[in-house]
């Protein structure tokens, strides 16, 4: 998959994305990321990006022309846009599986107040990742490409499981445990030392739904579930 972000501050969304599992798949060619700076596209001599709004208010805004231009710049025919903003929708785990199907994204990162308004018939989609406000759509765009890059088939190797984890069959997951069996004093529970694959499955959906009704009263709720990333490979997990 090809990811392009427009940005003023590319440096936010490279940085985090070189480490761990999606620094790998960049490595490896799963992800290609790139940039376009609307700084790279002014014409004047401070390189100016913002104004101050139309009718008064705090701060700045990011101007129009330097943004479409930036975006001009890595638009392809079959692109999928993805506008950052707090008014966008809100994301999650299904909208993570919808984006993961397309070819090449391109995510429009507004900073200090936001864009020109103007610029927003030219995406396909707002994203929003939760109710509250960052610096920037830099953080936001960060956390989209992580969640969609991990659902690329080949990824995701043997051991790291994307069937049966949390969200996607709409509840939380059952708590992990690793050696030793008893940790200062505290143990692993019972059931999953006992070998015993059926009695292990049933402490899991058990543990899951009593911890989803507990910590997220709105998943337990939800009447439909998401549906898991198709199976490929030796990773594959029979059912
Ligand atoms: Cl996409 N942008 C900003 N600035 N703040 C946010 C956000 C996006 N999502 C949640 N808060």
């Amino acid at each position: 998959m090809r990811v392009d972000a427009v940005t003023l501050f590319p440096g936010m969304i490279d940085s985090p994305l070189s480490e761990s599992i999606v620094g790998r798949a960049r490595a490896e060619g799963f992800l290609e990321l790139g940039f376009s700076n609307p700084r790279d596209f002014t014409e004047d001599r401070h390189r100016t990006v913002d104004d101050k709004p139309y009718g008064g208010g705090t701060g700045m805004l990011m101007m129009a022309e330097p943004v479409y231009r930036a975006l001009k710049k890595v638009k392809k025919r079959g692109s999928f846009v993805i506008l950052m903003t707090p008014k966008g929708r809100r994301f999650d785990q299904s909208v993570a599986l919808e984006l993961a199907k397309k070819k090449h994204l391109v995510f429009i990162c507004g900073h200090y107040e936001g864009i020109d308004e103007r610029i927003t018939p030219l995406a396909d989609m707002q994203l929003s990742i939760g109710d509250y406000v960052l610096t920037g759509g830099e953080p936001a765009a960060v956390a989209v490409i992580d969640a969609v890059t991990r659902l690329i088939p080949g990824v995701l190797r043997k051991g790291d499981a994307t069937v049966n984890e949390t969200f996607t069959d709409g509840l939380l997951e059952a708590p992990h445990y690793t050696r030793p069996a008893v940790w200062r004093g505290s143990k692993v529970p019972e059931a999953l030392l006992s070998g015993n694959h059926k009695l292990i499955a049933d402490w899991r959906i058990s543990q899951a739904k009593q911890l989803t009704g507990e910590a997220r009263p709105d998943l337990a709720a939800a009447p439909a579930p998401v549906k898991v990333p198709a199976k490929r490979g030796r990773s594959a997990k029979k059912k």
